[in-house]
């Protein structure tokens, strides 16, 4: 006899499963540090102590839309991360306008309240002047710092006029965060490679300022740095920091070793601290994570399960097992290393044409400069020549997006797709590996990552596999789609559990629990003393 459908126990069955999703939600944020416990730990850690935030992208752009001005989110670990910490302190965030329609939602001043509608914190806009400066600093710290510190045989420029735009830029960073903070003590929170010279400019004008700087991006060890022209001026930018933070370990170490070998300094290794010139910083390791909770649950959404069948069907998709990518289109994230895998997986298991697509989520970014507008090309190309090779009756196996999504419009992606595939040459930490474990609370889901992301050092559960070898990462496409289920539910569910505990919240709260207990905060530290 056939079984008939009964759509009452489906309906059942689909609302136990539901519940027993809920439930595990539930254990697994018991334990997780919210936006109200920050708040808690930053008034009980700061007091009423001013905290601005300083970073080169702002959070939200403001540009001219199809029905008006538009605030748009920027894409990158970084604004995602800090948007969450700057909602739950309440603080100013400084930051380079970049919309065209930044000044006419600003006030006189370049504030303008965030997040849109909530009006949770200030965003402090900075306009770079003239342009030719703004340029000239983007072309340095992208051109220049970003190859440097990633090490992945990209060539950095040296261009003495862009460094000279880079001082300067970071004069005006400074200028902007000393008038932001008023005459009161404040805490300076500055974000990444983009202000490195900002603390030594902001301490000729506030040495009482307790200023923090967190490297999102690895830093490079001694035998690489050496090779930067201005080396020691931009080692002094950082040592005028009270506190230097990183995502791992190793790239702490190989800040202390680079100044080490390069200056006169005090090292402290049992404290990991830096004394020159009779001021102290100290060098820090903490693990930034997305905000789990709200992408699990938003995962859990029927909605959102809803918009992952919607994108199957719009891409016809049909049954096939999907494999996601998700990364700006950079040279450092090993896109075209993952694409020619995938052509070699095609290579080995031929069976699996029709079976498996890859849905390629790369946006462009720096577009400006030449590596980036070839490494575009190359990915279409390959695209292109997989499609051509691989595809049958006119459907694709790669679905190139380049579009910019929303980051409520990516969790859908991560709902959809069977296997993640993170395949960085060099990466600080890579939030996208988290927010895709964080994206699948049903447990399901394999998790694909390069062993040179700071991530992986957390995420020993996901399949680990050097994007240098092709033939391997071939090989752990077909491992993690062939996977049995429950070893796919015991490595997810150990991912879970590394990632739910350390959110983003956890990484602000380090940071700042730390600026406590190391007597750093304006008042606890001498202004110019020995310490
Ligand atoms: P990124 O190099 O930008 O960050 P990553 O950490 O992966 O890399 O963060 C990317 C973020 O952008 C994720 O939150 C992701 O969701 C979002 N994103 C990516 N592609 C997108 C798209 N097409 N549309 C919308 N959103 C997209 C830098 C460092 C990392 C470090 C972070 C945080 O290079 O190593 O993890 O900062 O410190």
């Amino acid at each position: 006899m056939v079984p008939t459908v009964d759509p009452t126990g489906t309906r059942v069955l689909r609302a136990l499963q539901r519940a027993a999703t809920r439930q595990i939600q539930r254990r697994e944020f018991d334990r997780q540090t919210g936006p109200a416990d920050l708040e808690r730990s930053v008034r009980e850690y700061c007091g009423d102590t001013k905290i601005v935030i300083a970073s080169n992208r702002e959070p939200y752009q403001h540009i001219h839309g199809p029905n008006g001005i538009e605030a748009i989110r920027s894409p990158g670990g970084l604004a995602s991360a800090l948007d969450s910490v700057a909602r739950a302190t309440g603080a100013v965030w400084v930051a380079q306008a970049t919309g065209d329609a930044d000044r006419e939602v600003a006030d006189e001043k370049g504030r303008v309240s965030m997040p849109p509608g909530l009006d949770r914190y200030t965003l402090q806009r900075v306009w770079v002047e003239p342009e030719s400066h703004a340029q000239g600093y983007n072309r340095f710290a992208n051109g220049c710092l970003w190859p440097l510190c990633h090490v992945v045989y990209v060539r950095p420029h040296f261009v003495a006029e862009e460094w000279r735009d880079y001082r300067e830029v970071n004069e005006q960073f400074a200028d902007v965060i000393a008038a932001s903070v008023g005459p009161e003590p404040a805490l300076v929170l500055l974000q990444d490679y983009h202000l490195a010279l900002c603390a030594s400019r902001l301490r000729q004008r506030r040495p009482d300022l307790s200023i923090v700087l967190f490297w999102h991006i690895p830093w490079p060890n001694p035998e690489v740095y050496r090779i930067l022209p201005w080396k020691l001026e931009l080692l002094e930018g950082l040592l005028a920091c009270d506190l230097l933070g990183f995502h791992i370990p190793h790239h702490a170490m190989n800040f202390v070793d680079t100044v080490a070998t390069e200056m006169e300094a005090h090292i402290d290794r049992e404290k990991s601290a830096i004394r020159r010139r009779g001021h102290r910083t100290f060098v820090r390791a903490y693990a930034i994570g997305p905000d789990v909770a709200e992408i699990s649950l938003s995962a859990s959404d029927p909605n959102t399960r809803r918009a992952a069948d919607g994108i199957r069907e719009s891409l016809g998709l049909g049954d096939a097992k999907v494999i996601l990518g998700v990364d700006r289109l950079d040279y450092t994230k090993g896109v075209p290393e993952r694409l020619d895998a995938f052509r070699q997986f095609f290579e080995l298991y031929p069976d699996a044409r029709g079976q498996v697509v890859m849905v390629q989520i790369g946006v462009p970014t720096r577009v400006d400069l030449p590596e980036y507008q070839s490494l575009m090309q190359s990915v279409e190309q390959r695209v292109d020549d997989l499609n051509r090779d691989f595809g049958a009756d006119g459907k694709k196996v790669v679905h190139l997006i380049t579009r910019n999504l929303d980051f409520r419009e990516l969790i859908p992606y991560y709902v959809l797709a069977d296997v993640m595939a993170v395949t960085s040459l060099h990466d600080g930490m890579n939030l996208v590996a988290k927010e895709y474990v964080a994206a699948r609370p049903a447990q399901d889901g394999v998790l694909i990552l390069s062993p040179f992301t700071g991530a992986s050092r957390e995420l020993e559960h996901a399949i680990q596999v050097s994007p240098y070898d092709r033939e391997g990462l071939a090989i752990s496409f077909h491992r993690a789609l062939a996977m049995r289920s429950e070893d796919r539910a015991t490595r997810m569910r150990a991912l879970r559990e590394v990632v739910a505990a350390q959110n983003v919240y956890d990484w602000a709260r380090k940071l700042i629990r730390d600026v406590r207990r190391l007597h750093l905060l304006p008042g606890t530290r001498p202004s110019t003393g020995r310490r």
